[in-house]
């Protein structure tokens, strides 16, 4: 069979979709993209939605083969440390995370922090390939969000994390220190290369008008229906995704979830006190201090 059980679960506080993708013959399973809660009025992290990722598999008695990232997200914090240390499931991520890891290494001003990708198990290049039970998956690098991105093709799915939002909402920004509109646009055509009836998954679903998160569609729909590839050329994309960006604040948890991103998901070590704090670099970026 080449046709994963795939089941998403809503982060409403980010609007991220996490996902299980199994192999119902085999009980193998990967987790993707999960997040850690975190509020931050308070600086408290939680396990409320991982726990709940837990017990989905605990119910249906599957076994995790990997704790998959489709990027370094700027949005919200990766549970793949947590799920880790619950499991004993390798973490992985796109190798490009040393570029990203450089780059924010420099903002942060950390000392001693390997910017080499050691915090994951494993780092994958374009091409690479994986399974999940007797399912084969494999790896598209898929830059414009992030240097990072990549796309996991796991059977008939695509796990395509922050390239294509659902077909009424568009692509995701690429804005991002390291991103590119014209990187994503290529990005997008090598996924819209895959069979039409490839199920594609998104990372991020804000309820455009108001409407229920949905997170599945396919290439064919994408094709057909998405505004930001319909009848455009890269040229339009360019200038379409470029005129959304300047309108766009920049995440209200970035320079908190990178320091743990960058990590693989670890919080920062902690100080001599035995707490562990986040660090935010000053006028490094620039943004409305009237809001
Ligand atoms: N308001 C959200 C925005 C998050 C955000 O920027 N999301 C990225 C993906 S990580 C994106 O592509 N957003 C597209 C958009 O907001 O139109 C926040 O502050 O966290
Ligand atoms: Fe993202």
């Amino acid at each position: 069979m080449n046709t994963p059980d795939v089941t998403g679960f809503y982060h409403e506080r980010t609007g991220s979709i996490q996902y299980v993708v199994a192999d119902l013959a085999t009980g193998k399973c990967a987790i993707i993209d999960p997040v850690l809660d975190y509020d931050e009025k308070s600086g408290s992290t939680a396990t409320k939605s991982a726990d709940a990722i837990l017990q989905h598999i605990a119910g249906r008695g599957l076994s995790v083969e990997w704790i998959l990232d489709t990027h370094p997200h700027a949005d919200h914090f990766s549970a793949a440390q947590y799920l880790k240390s619950k499991t004993g499931a390798p973490t992985a991520i796109g190798a490009h995370v040393i570029a990203v890891q450089r780059l924010w290494n420099d903002i942060y001003n950390w000392s001693g922090f390997a910017c080499d990708g050691s915090q994951w198990d494993r780092l994958f290049s374009a091409g690479d390939s994986f399974s999940i039970g007797n399912i084969d998956g494999t790896v598209f690098h898929s830059p414009g969000h992030t240097l990072a991105s990549i796309t996991y093709v796991i059977g008939d799915a695509a796990f395509i994390h922050d390239t294509l939002f659902m077909p009424d909402s568009g692509s995701a920004r690429a804005d991002f220190p390291g991103g590119s509109a014209s990187d994503l646009w290529s990005s997008i055509q090598e996924i819209l290369t895959l069979p039409d009836e490839t199920r594609l998954f998104t990372g991020h679903d804000y309820r455009q008008g108001g409407r229920q998160a949905t997170w599945e569609s396919t290439v064919g729909l994408q094709r057909r229906s998405n505004p930001h590839v319909a009848g455009k050329t890269q040229a339009d994309f360019i200038a379409l995704r470029t005129a959304r960006d300047r309108t766009l604040p920049m995440p209200k948890l970035m320079l908190h979830a990178l320091q743990v991103n960058l990590r693989g998901g670890e919080l920062p070590p902690p100080e001599d006190n035995g707490r562990r704090y986040l660090k935010i670099p000053l006028n490094a970026f620039s943004g409305t201090a009237s809001d």
